[in-house]
């Protein structure tokens, strides 16, 4: 991984309002390594800093090995991923098949929609409440719906997007815990896209480990597409979820799938 400085977390209300303008390798000050606020954390963790211009992550262990290959396998045996019309995609009216299955669980009645699909939220497992909880304690914030990608191998991907919809609470990270096989998640500057504002700005290039959590902090989804790319030397699985609050009212009315 590269790009980052190390440094305790502190809640998103106590940052200051200001976007870095390039990529920073920094050493943490004194001051950051004694932050205010540790103990309204009852599992505090070391952090990563992962900054660049109007992009915002922190990166941390949150399981050891053990931790996170046995989740893996209770995993392997809860989760109901969806087949059929929600295991497709719609872009342009074209219907495809995703390269990974998905599926998605919450609190009742929650339902996301993306790409031409409303995923209707399963009642939360065992192990994804353990989960949950375990991204709650470590980071302070609350999540109420996970989208769960199962990648088979390094064949299996996910395209450039960002996770933008309007009923994700922007106050509210989106947590991403990776279990498994270790993958590339990259990061490209919407400008440094195609465009009359392209602009050169290097990607961002992280490893996400086994067991490791990543937080997309405001505004990170609104400057940055990320996209989990074809490995094809990865020949095993790998099981990543989305921790996200969704803002209830902001949901779409659209035909609720199961
Ligand atoms: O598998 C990953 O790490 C990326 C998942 C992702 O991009 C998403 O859930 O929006």
């Amino acid at each position: 991984m590269d790009k980052f400085l190390t440094r305790k977390r502190k809640r998103s209300s106590e940052e200051p309002d200001e976007w870095k303008t390039e990529a920073l390798i920094k050493k943490p000050t004194e001051e950051e390594e004694c932050e205010e606020g540790e103990e309204e954390f009852s599992n505090p963790i070391p952090w990563q800093k992962i900054e660049a211009e109007g992009l915002d992550c922190d990166y941390s262990l949150l399981f050891n090995k053990e931790e996170a290959d046995h989740l893996f396998n209770q995993l392997e045996e809860e989760v109901e991923y969806f087949t059929g019309d929600n295991a497709k995609l719609q872009v342009y009216g074209k219907s495809y098949n995703i390269p990974r299955k998905q599926a998605t669980y919450g609190d009742e009645g929650l339902m996301y929609s993306f790409s031409g699909v409303n995923l209707l939220a399963k009642p939360w497992t065992s192990t994804l409440e353990h989960i949950r909880d375990a991204v709650t304690k470590a980071t302070g914030y609350t999540f109420n719906f996970v989208l769960i990608n199962r990648y088979k191998d390094g064949h299996d991907h996910i395209g450039e997007h960002r996770d933008d919809e309007r009923e994700l609470d922007p106050a509210c990270p989106i947590a991403s815990v990776s279990l498994g096989a270790a993958r590339h998640l990259i990061f490209r500057h919407r400008d440094a896209r195609t465009g009359p504002r392209k602009r050169q700005i290097e990607p961002v290039k992280l490893e996400l480990a086994n067991g490791s959590l990543l937080l997309m902090n405001f505004p990170t989804n609104t400057y940055w597409y990320h996209s989990l790319p074809i490995r094809k030397k990865v020949i095993t699985p790998r099981i990543n979820l989305t921790f996200r609050r969704i803002v209830k009212n902001r949901q779409k009315n659209g035909t609720k799938t199961e």
